[in-house]
């Protein structure tokens, strides 16, 4: 494949942008090489800047479950257009998508439609803070909930919960008040409540965690992070900018049947513009200024042109459930995929949730962080390259989630299968 014009154009990018780019996850830091300067996106498939064609399993870091200019989102784009982009006024079109999304996720009463999924997290753990009047956030090692300083920590002394900056630029004070723990070990977070209980203000999770690659939560570790809220008057804030939307219509909240006190959302809600969004109790929610007085605004927060897009991709989603048809195509490739590998002699692992899922290698079973970190990410990069080189955009990390669209055919998915046939071989 030539890769000329990215390399150009990402050679440019780098003398105006820090490292080239706006976000550090496309930078293919994970992997190395050039990343691709992408043109344009047309149903299940992106086209770079040298004229590749390539099966989109990004799908944008997860928004663009319809895959790349659905028609009716881009119809609903264009009409909110030709009204005004922004008016910092309210308008009708955020009843619209508020409605939508509390009809969808039974433990949200009220929303505040947000940015993005960081400003829905921040926002969150201010509320929680504020709710409770305590300090303490506990967080997991391996999950990813945005840029907030409070989150950007690692695990420190041996006491092992308490917190460290992760970060230049993130105080001693910040993280002071972060407890972070492992995913999937519901002992050790009793031993945390058991410790701080009446200090801690909330507990952030991913239900499904896509951030150390697809791990999938034990129903032991979910009840531990709701019944040991709820006995300390915690709040349990769940994270679902990934996977609200996308490994059902309700989140993964009601395919695991626990219901938070906060749900984080974003990515799919704003249709691949940007939005976050952050709800739960009314009683709850009341608390946010200028109902209650914690403080959160935003100028563009509800933005029209983001709420048509968002709205006509949930109304896609209800009225039209592709749920089933992706379950189908997930399992098809999740199924590929684990026998390619062992017939390749690969220690690998595929876990999956709906149309997310991860190859890992690494032999599995994948279910924390420490599990995750002794991946063979080398090998992981041999891959991807190779995949790229067939046509194939995987996540350009071990540590992230595949993403297949409604736009994703079988013969898609045959395709990548094929793909990872010749590369599993090769590498
Ligand atoms: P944003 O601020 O990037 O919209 O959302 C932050 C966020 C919060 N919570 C979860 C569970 C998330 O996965 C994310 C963002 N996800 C990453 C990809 N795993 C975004 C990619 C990027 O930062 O460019």
């Amino acid at each position: 494949m030539n890769h000329s014009q990215s390399e150009a154009i990402f050679q440019k990018a780098q003398t105006l942008m820090p490292g080239g780019v706006n976000s550090p996850a496309r930078a293919f830091g994970a992997v190395g090489g050039t990343p691709l300067i992408m043109d344009r996106g047309e149903g299940a498939y992106l086209f770079d800047v040298d004229g590749n064609q390539l099966i989109d399993y990004i799908g944008s870091w997860g928004p663009m479950i319809l895959g790349h200019q659905h028609p009716k989102v881009k119809a609903a784009v264009h009409a909110a257009v030709d009204k005004g982009t922004s008016f910092g006024a309210p308008t009708c079109g955020e009843n619209e998508l508020a409605q939508l999304i509390i009809d969808a996720v039974s433990s949200i009463e009220k929303v505040r439609l947000v940015n993005s999924g960081t400003e829905a997290t921040m926002s969150a753990i201010r509320l929680a803070r504020g709710y409770t009047q305590r300090d303490i956030i506990i967080k997991f090692s391996g999950n990813y909930h945005g840029h907030v300083d409070s989150l950007l920590v690692a695990a420190g002394s041996a006491a092992a919960t308490l917190a460290v900056p992760d970060s230049p630029g993130v105080t001693a004070g910040t993280s002071q008040d972060t407890l972070i723990l492992a995913y999937n070990d519901a002992a050790g977070l009793e031993h945390a409540f058991a410790e701080h209980g009446t200090n801690i203000a909330g507990v952030i999770f991913e239900p499904v965690v896509g951030n150390m690659g697809c791990v999938i939560p034990h129903g032991e570790f979910l009840a531990a992070l709701r019944k040991c809220t709820q006995d300390a008057g915690a709040l349990l804030i769940c994270d679902e900018v990934m996977t609200g939307f996308r490994v059902g219509y309700g989140g993964a909240q009601t395919l695991l049947d626990i219901s938070p006190d906060i749900t984080t959302l974003g990515k799919i809600v704003g249709g691949g513009l940007p939005i976050g969004a952050y709800g739960g109790r009314a009683d709850i929610m009341n608390h946010i200024l200028p109902a209650g007085k914690v403080f959160q605004a935003g100028t563009l927060s509800g933005n029209p042109i983001a709420c048509a897009a968002g709205i006509a991709t949930l109304t896609e989603l209800r009225d039209n459930s592709p749920y089933a048809v992706l379950e189908e195509l997930g399992e098809q490739l999740a199924t590929g995929l684990q026998t390619l590998a062992e017939a390749a002699g690969k220690r690998c692992c595929v876990q999956r949730v709906g149309s997310m899922l991860t190859l890992f290698f690494h032999a599995g079973p994948v279910t924390c962080w420490a599990d995750a970190a002794e991946c063979n990410t080398e090998q992981f990069g041999k891959y991807f390259w190779g995949m790229i080189e067939k046509g194939v955009y995987l996540p350009c990390s071990q540590y992230e989630a595949m993403f297949i669209s409604t736009a994703h055919t079988a013969t898609d998915i045959q395709n990548t299968i094929d793909a990872a046939a010749q590369v599993l071989e090769a590498i």
